[in-house]
């Protein structure tokens, strides 16, 4: 196909009896969006839309033959204690806790480990059905006070609050138009860093698609106005740039982090405090040690000016650099801890004055060590099962440290280990059990199969044990692909329950576009190369069926965000290859998403319509211009699943809804199509952080008894 071809192919009919059809202009292929009204979140036409949906969905998802009991079972089981890391702030210790059904999280506090634990803080208080969520706590250093965002129906905006930490007493303090924000306290307690965004017209409850730039960085003052904060740093040269503070170990230094939209780079520039001579009263006189966006450098400690930061400059599996801040020209700096030959440097954070607690990846999984930071030489081992080090806790002045481990099958052991020890051991401080499932019935793989062009992909599948691969169990399979995110082993009591009570197969493919194996294998699923994505999950599936576990028939894809595109993409590809997709607040319009929100952030992955050469990348695959016209006659599609919430305003639902019309109007066409193309649209939720257990459990529960209903599958017991 040539390109005229190309795009030609893409006009859709723009003949359709809707209001305001609009035909855009990309480098001079005209681009019809037939659809564009449903940009609109308010309009009365789009509010419609959503009802007549949510009409037909609903009542089909309420009336799958194992809904109430994979609720019922979901429920009960999804009832166990979960708990994070504790860490120590002053001379007491803090950590979350859910006792099983809790819509939030709540923060306890006790005096010492084994002394009686209090509320510190919960979010349940704060709404009758669980949809305001604690976003980000911060104490301060000495624990004087408690600086906490407070975000509403699942939107990425944020509302800070503060109270004293010893007797819990609110203090009148509020800071608002906070989103994608550091919040660091300055070590005397005074105030704290902050981001915020000018005010916009209009709305901000999350609900609206306003473009978010020229966010600025703040310095709050405990017991002033908002309105009087300190304006510290702001780049209107820069619209796109994101600026975040941390606040060195010893409390002198601000070191604020500067990026553009999601790639992992960043500048680097810091403010030395004690230098103020009448405290932060304005734009501070940063100095800046990295004022390009050559790699990214991320704080772990300082000693004096040495500071010591992860780093992947010219080391795609990451290092440990120092860097004296005297010395700043780049022949001074020195590494610490040299990239590994095949594993990926994961987090690095220092302990015990003078340890640096390191995470590396292999193969998906993780590994924790004990280094020395004044050598790079690592002294002890923490051994891990086969899974991921899903929490940390640990400071520099405090000897003991804590850590979680998960995996597909463990919902979570936390270990504890002090330093100060002669010689130290981890040992088990917690370790929760879930009430119904056992362990040992079920069984986790890693597999490494060929992607179309060769690389090997691993794949981790969890079944029941003694399986046998006779083509016929339905399978869960479940993708990602982008930003550099690992998905490493993590535990899901609705995974678990779709391998025990409808016979599946899980199956979770690193595919290209994370971080599994460093920046390489992220960059070869970025910009010209996304098809890789594409082609690695397609692939994964083809194994499947190969190697005799599967049909297509029935396998079930799944992905959200990043991953709804995903899912999105390769059933238009090959829609012969899945027998359901279920696609979660996706990214489906890729000429359009840089104009929405935080949208303009991903072009580091996706590239931009407004670049002719990426425009052509783009229209390849986006799923919204890549579905069937009517009279569509090719082989009809999976059953379709799309969801998205009203207040998700990281991808805002304009582009499932928008994508839902044009798949029911190209697709709906044909004569063949048996399977349901539909979409849930939910309301007082977002994009997916924060999200009540309750509102999780019915998702998940509408999410797997549609597969069940589709793929025809019942509930064994
Ligand atoms: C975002 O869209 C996050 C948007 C805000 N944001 C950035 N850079 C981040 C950040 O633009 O939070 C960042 C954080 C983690 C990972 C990547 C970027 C940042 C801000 C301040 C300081 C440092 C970093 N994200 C993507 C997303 O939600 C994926 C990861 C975060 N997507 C939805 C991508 C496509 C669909």
């Amino acid at each position: 196909m040539n390109e005229r071809d190309l795009t030609a192919d893409k006009m859709a009919d723009c003949d359709q009896d809707l209001p305001r059809p609009e035909v855009d202009d990309y480098h001079g292929n005209k681009i019809c969006d037939p659809y564009a009204w449903l940009e609109d979140p308010d309009s009365a036409e789009t509010m419609a839309f959503v009802e007549e949906q949510n009409k037909l969905t609903m009542p089909y998802l309420e009336q799958c033959s194992v809904r109430a009991q994979f609720h019922q079972r979901l429920t009960e089981l999804y009832d166990y204690p979960k708990y994070s890391c504790p860490y120590k702030r002053g001379t007491r210790y803090f950590y979350f806790h859910n006792k099983g059904l809790q819509n939030q999280d709540v923060l306890y506090v006790q005096d010492s480990l084994d002394a009686p634990a209090s509320v510190f803080f919960d979010p349940n208080t704060l709404s009758d059905d669980g949809t305001v969520a604690l976003k980000m706590g911060r104490l301060s250093e000495e624990c004087e006070y408690f600086a906490y965002g407070l975000s509403s129906s699942g939107s990425d905006w944020v509302t800070v609050h503060f109270m004293k930490a010893d007797d819990l007493t609110p203090l009148p303090d509020v800071l608002e138009r906070v989103k994608f924000s550091c919040l660091a306290w300055t070590h005397d307690a005074k105030g704290i860093f902050y981001n915020c965004y000018p005010s916009q017209e209009g709305k901000s409850d999350g609900t609206e698609t306003t473009c978010n730039i020229n966010q600025k960085l703040y310095y709050h003052v405990l017991g002033t106005k908002q309105s009087e904060d300190i304006l510290v740093a702001e780049f209107p040269d820069n619209p796109k740039w994101q600026s975040s503070v941390t606040i060195s170990d010893d409390g002198r230094y601000a070191i604020m982090s500067i990026t553009e939209g999601c790639e992992p780079v960043n500048q680097l520039w810091y403010c030395d405090l004690q230098q103020l001579p009448s405290g932060i009263t304005g734009l501070l006189p940063w100095v800046k040690l990295v004022d390009n966006f050559d790699a990214q450098y991320s704080y772990i400690t300082s000693e004096g000016t040495v500071f010591t930061f992860r780093s992947n400059l010219d080391s795609p599996r990451y290092c440990v650099i120092n860097i004296d801040i005297q010395k700043p020209d780049r022949q001074h700096w020195t590494t610490l801890i040299p990239q590994h030959d095949k594993d990926v440097l994961g987090f690095v954070s220092c302990v015990n004055q003078h340890h640096l607690l390191v995470n590396y990846v292999h193969d998906v999984k993780d590994i924790l060590q004990v280094y020395e930071l004044s050598t790079g030489q690592v002294v002890r081992d923490l051994p891990l099962d086969v899974g991921t080090v899903a929490g940390v806790s640990c400071k520099k002045k405090h000897s003991e440290f804590f850590y979680k481990f998960t995996s597909f099958t463990t919902p979570g052991i936390i270990y504890h280990c002090d330093l100060s020890e002669l010689n130290p051991q981890p040992s088990v401080f917690r370790e929760v059990e879930v009430k119904g499932i056992k362990q040992e019935e079920y069984q986790t793989t890693q597999v490494f199969y060929p992607s179309r062009d060769g690389t090997k992909i691993p794949m981790f599948l969890v079944h029941a044990k003694g399986l046998k691969r006779d083509g016929t169990h339905p399978v869960f399979l479940y993708g990602y692909g982008g930003f550099e995110a690992s998905i490493q082993p993590y535990y899901n009591v609705a995974y678990l329950l779709y391998v025990r009570h409808l016979g599946g197969i899980l199956a979770v493919a690193n595919i290209r576009g994370g971080g599994e194996y460093g920046l390489t294998w992220h960059k070869a699923g970025t910009l010209g190369n996304k098809q890789n994505c594409f082609d690695d999950f397609q692939c994964a599936a083809e194994y499947l069926i190969q190697e005799k576990y599967t049909t297509a028939s029935r396998i079930a894809i799944n992905g959200g965000s990043n991953g709804g595109l995903l899912v999105a993409a390769c059933v238009n590809q090959r829609p012969d290859l899945f027998g359901c997709v279920v696609a979660k607040v996706g990214v489906m319009d890729m000429l359009k998403f840089h104009k929405f929100t935080i949208g303009h952030a991903w072009t580091t992955d996706y590239g931009c319509s407004d670049d002719a050469e990426q425009f052509k990348w783009l229209i390849k695959y986006s799923p919204l211009h890549n579905l069937p016209q009517p009279p569509y006659s090719g082989p009809p599609y999976p059953a379709v699943l799309l969801l998205t919430a009203d207040h998700d305003d990281r991808v805002v639902p304009l582009h499932t809804l928008k994508y839902c019309a044009a798949l029911q109007y190209g697709v709906g066409s044909s004569h063949v199509q048996r399977q349901p193309l539909m979409v849930r649209v939910d309301t007082r939720s977002g994009h997916g952080a924060g999200k009540p257990t309750a509102k999780a459990i019915l998702e998940d529960t509408h999410i797997f008894s549609f597969i069940a209903e589709t793929l025809g599958l019942s509930w064994k017991e």
